[in-house]
């Protein structure tokens, strides 16, 4: 309940301080519990030189697509935050194994150009981190080389052995790589040396490359690439004790180095080995790995109540909200291909992931519903503006990859069109979570209902409480019948309409924050969501 109190506390604050501060003045600790990030894959997004990579003065001429900076205007995504994968040199299309943590990858551009997108992306208050590949290097890395070659002092940044060990990997991959008469470990690849963090001075470097990127060029935090992989213990390699330690220590490097900045891990295991990280101060956020599979599979099965005890599942794991909540990512198989391409179960999907407790990301295409299934170049296809050659991502003859064939018919130029579009829903349903701290920051209270397919969720807040309502099922539910317990909201509330459509009823709670058989709305349409306020 920590994090309520502070929101308590911070509106207070706010209220207090006439006029209210601009975005850049406010001084929160926690900037990030406000914001819905998009991620975006560099190459991808839009090509400005006709190249047929993507590059960072192409996604600075789209920015106006993903937030305008207008409050005023309808036309924009309203996303606050950015990830950009990753922007270092590096050998490889991804980008995941980087040769020099100075340089940008000449293809997108020059350390200039993405200066001045990001100062185009501050301006339109969206702030922007970056993917952050530390666990190993590229094998192009100076320091490896100078490694290989046992040149002093880099001789331990990475890990040796002189016979092979001989274990496998978590994933039963092979982890021992031969060079010379030696071997060193990487836990990915032969091309992904780990570095070695029992070293002091690898950690120093990277603090070093850390404050550089969030001091001397701006950026407003990172996104940890395989943070469970630090620091191995033997055949023990992922979150080991030693890893947790030394994010810990890591955590509070960056903090004296930028207070603000936000560092989001992936560590990709099940629930009980995600939370250490956030819980005990590692990470502000984990990316919940959990609830976007339960997510995917709860609509494709069209069980909301399942959905439901998931979600206090991991609001009773985290502290509350304290997660990145997602449907799939640049490894996954893209949420509308395993969603099996339907636009009514991309939208619930959307109004789970917009309306959840934590900071939401949407995956770069997820609003117009691109497709893609392994492998991975095939999670990654350009962007899809337009109908025309290459779906508009560049004006050159040769993109880097094919487009998905669907272009023609799928693509943000078409979507911006219909008011009924995926791409509508993303940007009503941004704007709707903006508008309504409920949704932001308020507590989750489950809430029982009397029809599985019907997904069901009070958020409470100072000043008001929300109630989401999603119908995970092909025909509509009449007079859903509803009850919770201990909401500490309590007497008579005003219902009103802030998505979708239904006649709402008045609600009145039990001294005890508890409500019994209530029925919110006459009717919730096949796969519609219909989201009350209460005051
Ligand atoms: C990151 C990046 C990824 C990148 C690398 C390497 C790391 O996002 O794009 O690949 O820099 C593991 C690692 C992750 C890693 C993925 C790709 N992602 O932990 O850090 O591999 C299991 C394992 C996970 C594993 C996952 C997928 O536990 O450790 O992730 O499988 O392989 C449930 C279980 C959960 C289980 C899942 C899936 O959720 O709870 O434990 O996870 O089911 O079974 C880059 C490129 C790639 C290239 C690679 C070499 O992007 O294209 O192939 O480099
Ligand atoms: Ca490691």
């Amino acid at each position: 309940m920590r994090r309520w109190r502070v929101m308590l506390a911070l509106a207070v604050l706010l209220a207090a301080c006439v006029p209210q501060p601009a975005w850049t003045d406010v001084k929160s600790e926690r900037w990030w519990d406000d914001a819905v990030f998009y991620q975006v894959f560099v190459r991808s997004f839009s090509d400005s030189n006709g190249d047929g990579v993507g590059d960072f003065d192409g996604l600075t001429a789209k920015l106006d697509y993903l937030n305008d900076g207008n409050p005023e205007t309808e036309t924009d995504l309203g996303v606050t935050g950015i990830w950009l994968m990753p922007i270092f040199d590096s050998p490889s299309y991804h980008g995941y194994d980087v040769a020099d943590y100075y340089t940008t990858n000449v293809q997108y551009g020059s350390l200039d150009s993405f200066k001045a997108f990001l100062a185009a992306a501050h301006e339109r208050g969206i702030r922007v981190i970056i993917d952050f590949v530390i666990n190993h290097t590229s094998v192009r890395h100076e320091w490896f080389r100078a490694s290989e070659d046992q040149t002093a002092p880099y001789g331990d940044y990475y890990i040796w052995q002189e016979d092979n060990p001989d274990y496998n990997g978590p994933w039963g991959q092979e982890v021992w790589h031969p060079s010379g008469d030696r071997y060193y470990y990487g836990v990915f690849t032969a091309e992904m040396p780990d570095l070695n963090y029992t070293n002091p001075a690898v950690t120093e470097e990277i603090e070093q490359v850390s404050a550089f990127w969030l001091n001397e060029v701006g950026v407003d935090g990172f996104r940890m690439d395989g943070a469970k992989h630090m620091i191995e213990e033997g055949q023990q390699q992922e979150n080991t004790d030693a890893t947790h330690a030394w994010w810990k220590e890591y955590r509070a490097a960056l903090a004296a180095a930028s207070p603000d900045a936000l560092v989001v891990g992936e560590v990709w295991s099940p629930t009980a080995e995600m939370t250490p990280y956030v819980n005990n101060g590692e990470m502000d956020l984990v990316f919940n790995f959990s609830l976007a599979e339960e997510i995917i599979s709860s609509v494709v099965a069209g069980d909301g109540r399942r959905l439901g005890r998931a979600i206090e599942s991991q609001e009773r794991a985290f502290d509350p909200g304290n997660y990145a909540p997602f449907l799939s990512n640049h490894d996954q198989t893209r949420s509308m291909s395993r969603l099996g391409d339907g636009w009514n179960r991309a939208k619930a999907a959307a109004t789970l992931l917009l309306t959840s407790p934590g900071t939401p990301f949407i995956y770069y295409g997820e609003e117009i519903g691109m497709t893609g299934d392994k492998p991975d170049p095939n999670l990654r296809t350009p962007m899809q503006w337009n109908g025309e050659q290459h779906a508009g991502f560049t004006t050159g003859n040769l993109p880097w990859s094919r487009v998905q064939s669907n272009y023609t018919e799928r693509n943000v130029d078409l979507q911006n069109a219909d008011p009924d579009s995926l791409l509508s829903h993303y940007r009503t349903l941004i704007r709707v979570r903006g508008e309504h701290h409920a949704l932001r920051s308020g507590l989750f209270v489950p809430v029982t209902g009397d029809n599985n397919r019907l997904f069901a969720m009070l958020r409470v807040a100072e000043g008001e409480s929300v109630l989401v309502l999603v119908n995970l099922s092909d025909e509509p539910i009449s007079s859903p019948v509803l009850s919770w317990q201990g909401s500490g909201m309590k007497g008579t509330y005003q219902p009103r309409l802030i998505f979708g459509k239904a006649a709402a009823e008045v609600l009145t709670v039990a001294d005890d924050g508890s409500v019994n058989a209530f029925s919110p709305v006459g009717e919730v349409p096949a796969w519609g969501s219909v989201i009350i306020q209460y005051r």
